[in-house]
C-alpha cells in the first residue's frame, strides 16, 4: 500500500511540459544525463529534453492544437505535441528505462503509439485494443525499456484517420548503448518524417477525409522553400533517416553522392543487404537511415521524386497546352480569369512572374529562388550543402555554392551545325506497311476555370 502510494506521488510529480513555437531547426541536445550519444539534427524541429528520475528517462508529450508555420507565409493550424507539428523527437539509448506522460489537450480522445519498439504488449497504444483511450483533459504514462537500437515514430493510434491527417507524429532514435558492429559512427545525423496535408488555398485547417489528393507534400510539416538546408562538412560522413507516414511511397533521391541503406526500422541491416544507390523508396509506415560520404561539394538536391511531390497546392486538371502558341494570350486571358495558367512553355517561373493573384495564406505551386534564377520546386525538395569550410559541429546555413571558374553549365555561342537526320523510313524497328491518307491533328481542349490551383 505504502509504495502504491508513494509512486501515485511519483506520478503526480510530472515533469514540466517543455513547449517549442519556433519552426527552425534546432542544434543537436547534447545529453547532460544519462548514457551518452551523438545526438541527431531534427530537420525543423527539436529534440525533447528529459528528467532523471531515479534511473528512469522521463518525457512529457502534450497533445496539443498547435499553428505550424509550413512555409515563410503560409501557416497551418494543425494538431500535434508541444507546440509543434511533428512533436519533438524522443532520443534514448538502447537499455533506457523510458516514462512518457502524455497529457490531452484535444477536443477528443487520443493514444500513442511506439512504432517499431518491442515493449509489454499493454504499452503498444492501440486505443480499445491494448488501453483505454486518453479522454481529453487526462495524463497516460507509458513505460517501456528501449530495447533495441534503431530509427522509430510515434503516432496516436486512436481516430488515426483525423488525427494523422492533421499532423500528430514525431521521431523517436534508440542510440546503442556500445559500439555496435553493424552501427557506424558519423558525423552529422538528421531525421525527419515524410507528411501530406489537403489544405485548400487561403484556409488554415487540412481536410482530413482526403486519401490520395493531397496538395501540400511536406517533411516534418514544410514544405519547400521552407525546409531548412541540411548543412554538412566536406568528408564528413552523413545519416539521414526518414520516416513515411503518408498514403503513398516516396522514392528519396540525393544529387552527386551514393548512399547505403543501413535501417529500416526493424533494425540496422545486415551489411551483406547494402547496395549503394541515389534513390531509395520509402514506402507507407516504413522508415529507412541512408549513410554516405560527403566528399562533393556543393549544393546537392535532396528531394522525392515523384515530380507532383515537389510541387505547393495545385490543381490536377489543368489541362496540358505544350505545343500550343501563347505568345502574348497568357497575360490577357489571366484579366479574365485569374488563376489561368500556361504549362510546359517556360516553365514555372512564371508563376512568380506573371504574379499571379492568391488568396492570403497561400504559398506558390513551386518557388524558391536560387543563385541563377527561379528553382521551380516545392514541396518535399531540399539540399544538401558540402562545404570544405563549415566547421565541425556547425549546422549554419553557408549560403550558396560558389563554384570554381569553368565548372558550370554555360550557354553554347558558337554557330549551329545541321543536325543529321537519319534517312530511312520510321523510327521503329521495322517500318510500317501503309501510311496513313492524312496526318492525325489532336485537339487542344480550352482549359476550364477551376479556383483551386
Ligand atoms: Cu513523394
Amino acid at each position: 500500500m505504502a509504495a502504491a502510494s508513494v509512486s501515485r506521488v511519483a506520478m503526480a510529480a510530472l515533469p514540466e511540459p517543455v513547449i517549442q513555437t519556433s519552426p527552425d531547426t534546432m542544434a543537436p541536445l547534447v545529453p547532460n544525463s544519462g548514457r551518452p550519444y551523438n545526438p541527431v539534427v531534427t530537420l525543423n524541429g527539436w529534440t525533447m529534453p528529459w528528467r532523471m528520475n531515479q534511473g528512469v528517462k522521463e518525457f512529457h508529450l502534450v497533445a496539443e492544437p498547435v499553428v505550424r508555420e509550413m512555409a515563410p507565409g503560409f501557416k497551418a493550424h494543425l494538431w500535434g505535441y508541444n507546440g509543434q507539428s511533428p512533436g519533438p523527437t524522443i532520443e534514448v539509448v538502447e537499455g533506457d528505462r523510458v516514462r512518457v506522460f502524455v497529457t490531452n489537450k484535444l477536443s477528443e480522445h487520443t493514444s500513442i503509439h511506439w512504432h517499431g519498439q518491442r515493449l509489454p504488449n499493454g504499452m503498444d497504444g492501440v486505443a480499445g485494443l491494448n488501453q483505454p483511450a486518453i479522454q481529453p483533459g487526462k495524463t497516460f504514462v507509458y513505460e517501456f525499456v528501449a530495447r533495441r537500437p534503431g530509427t522509430f515514430m510515434y503516432h496516436p493510434h486512436a481516430d488515426e484517420m483525423t488525427q494523422m491527417a492533421m499532423g500528430m507524429m514525431g521521431f523517436w532514435i534508440t542510440h546503442p548503448k556500445t559500439k555496435n558492429p553493424l552501427i557506424d559512427e558519423v558525423n552529422r545525423d538528421f531525421c525527419f518524417l515524410l507528411n501530406a496535408y489537403d489544405i485548400d488555398p487561403g484556409s488554415y485547417t487540412p481536410k482530413i477525409m482526403t486519401m490520395l489528393d493531397f496538395n501540400l507534400w511536406s517533411w516534418n510539416s514544410r514544405i519547400f522553400p521552407g525546409i531548412d538546408s541540411l548543412n554538412v562538412r566536406l568528408n564528413d560522413k552523413v545519416r539521414i533517416r526518414i520516416g513515411n507516414l503518408t498514403m503513398t511511397n516516396h522514392p528519396m533521391h540525393l544529387h552527386g553522392h551514393e548512399f547505403l541503406v543501413t535501417g529500416t526500422d526493424g533494425g540496422p541491416t545486415p551489411k551483406s543487404t547494402r547496395l549503394y544507390e541515389v534513390t531509395a523508396d520509402v514506402a507507407v509506415g516504413q522508415m529507412r537511415q541512408i549513410e554516405f560520404l560527403a566528399d562533393e561539394e556543393g549544393d546537392w538536391a535532396f528531394h522525392c521524386h515523384k515530380s507532383h511531390h515537389t510541387m505547393n497546392a495545385m490543381g490536377h486538371d489543368i489541362p496540358t497546352m505544350i505545343g500550343v502558341d501563347h505568345r502574348g494570350v497568357a497575360k490577357k486571358i489571366n484579366n479574365l480569369i485569374p488563376d489561368y495558367m500556361v504549362m510546359g512553355e517556360r516553365g514555372m517561373a512564371d508563376m512568380t512572374e506573371m504574379e499571379m493573384p492568391i488568396p492570403d495564406n497561400t504559398i506558390p505551386m513551386m518557388t524558391g529562388d536560387g543563385p541563377y534564377g527561379s528553382v521551380e520546386m516545392g514541396g518535399m525538395f531540399s539540399v544538401v550543402k558540402v562545404r570544405r569550410d563549415q566547421k565541425p559541429g556547425d549546422y549554419k546555413n553557408p549560403g550558396w555554392y560558389r563554384h570554381p571558374e569553368g565548372t558550370v553549365a554555360y550557354e553554347y555561342t558558337g554557330p549551329m551545325a545541321e543536325p543529321a537526320r537519319f534517312k530511312a523510313e520510321g523510327g521503329q524497328s521495322m517500318p510500317r506497311k501503309e501510311k496513313p491518307s492524312t496526318d492525325t491533328v489532336v485537339k487542344i481542349k480550352k482549359p476550364s476555370v477551376r479556383g483551386s490551383h
